[in-house]
């Protein structure tokens, strides 16, 4: 190579580099084709030094030094540039703003049915002492079965028909094995109440679903009697719905308690006439309820001969149906907010005012 083809090289190396820059949209596409455009073929004109006379080298160097520090500047100026330009553009949309425009309009939730009567029940019932508790909704025979004195072979189980695991376990077909957890994990005297999911293999209608919520409830003392069971009932259901509600108590069979009944209230959808959802009884169950029976005690690690309690175990989905009027229980747990929010805005309180209140 001679000095001038040496040159003519450089040259289109720096127009090569002025090309890039002005097509570049990026910092990063501009610092690749700085390395791309420096560091190899400036290192190929040095090594192309070698090959020339030598009395042509000093010139030869001095311009490839030159080329260095030229590319150098391109680069650097290409770099501000692009940040110009950005700052600019921001300027410019910042211009654009209007503050004293209306803000866009989204759609303001309401909490879910379901969870306005739990909150509320839950409300109730911590005035009255009672903690709240939770519990597993995958759960073992044991807890949702057997220590509720339902042994393998008892018939009641097919009052639940339930949804199996492969390991044994099972969906809890009720929240009354949150009676057991409790008893053992805090002893007596008690006073929980368990909201919670539970599933049953249901043929669906108006009034049953597959999958749907139920709070439990349980106080155990020295001379706790029927009496207590109602009362606690009946003010609950007042203050769930703000005024006497009319309701019958039957007779009702639950292994784990002992008496047992059935707490029906008049259905609020037809008012008590006859319907789909009450099976047109004119009554929904809604509170089954009795005194524990002593092996559920026992097994819960209590001795019946000191403590007496009673348990029932609310269907929260079939309150929430009844309270905001709301004729198929499915709607609740569909996704089509026709049936669900102007129910849920009955109520006033959100997550956030929630949330708020507790902290
Ligand atoms: C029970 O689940 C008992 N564990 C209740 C209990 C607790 C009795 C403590 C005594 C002492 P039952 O299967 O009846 O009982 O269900 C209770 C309530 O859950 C029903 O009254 C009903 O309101 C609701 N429920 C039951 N099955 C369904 C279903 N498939 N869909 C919607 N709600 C249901």
């Amino acid at each position: 190579m001679d000095i001038s083809a040496l040159k003519a090289k450089l040259g289109e190396l720096e127009a090569e580099a002025t090309r890039a820059i002005s097509e570049a949209k990026s910092a990063d596409a501009i610092r690749s084709a700085e390395t791309r455009l420096t560091k190899e073929p400036i290192a190929e004109a040095l090594a192309a030094l070698k090959t020339l006379p030598g009395e042509q080298r000093g010139e030869a160097g001095k311009t490839i030094n030159a080329t260095k520090e030229r590319l150098k500047e391109l680069f650097a100026a290409g770099l501000a540039g692009l940040r110009e330009k950005a700052v600019a553009a921001d300027q410019a949309q910042a211009g654009a703003f209007d503050p004293t425009l209306p803000g866009p309009v989204t759609a303001r939730g309401a909490l879910h049915p379901v969870t306005i009567v739990q909150w509320e029940v839950e409300r109730v019932l911590s005035g009255l002492g009672f903690t709240v508790v939770g519990g597993p909704e995958m759960e073992t025979d044991f807890h949702n079965f057997e220590a509720l004195n339902i042994p393998a072979t008892h018939p009641a189980r097919d009052m639940m028909d339930t949804f199996w695991l492969d390991n044994g376990w099972l969906l809890r077909t009720h929240t009354s094995p949150c009676q057991v957890r409790a008893m053992r994990q805090f002893g007596a005297p008690l006073r929980v109440c368990a909201p919670g999911r539970c599933f049953r293999y249901e043929t669906i209608d108006a009034s049953h679903e597959n999958t749907f919520f139920q709070v439990e409830g349980l106080m155990i003392d020295r001379n706790i009697s029927i009496s207590h069971l109602i009362a606690v009932m009946r003010m609950l259901l007042r203050e769930v719905f703000q005024r006497d509600v009319k309701v019958r108590l039957r007779p009702g069979f639950f292994p784990f308690v002992e008496p047992g009944f059935e707490l029906d209230m008049s259905c609020e959808i037809c008012g008590g006439k006859g319907c789909a959802t009450c099976k047109q009884s004119g009554w929904v169950e809604i509170l089954p309820c009795g005194m524990v029976h002593p092996n559920v005690l026992r097994f819960g690690n209590i001795d019946p001969r000191e403590f007496t309690g009673f348990a029932f175990g609310l269907g929260l989905t079939r309150l929430a149906m009844m309270k905001f009027g709301v004729g198929d229980i499915r709607v609740l747990n569909s996704g089509d907010l026709r049936g669900i929010a102007p129910a849920g805005r009955l109520a006033g309180e959100t997550i956030v005012e929630r949330v708020g209140a507790r902290a």
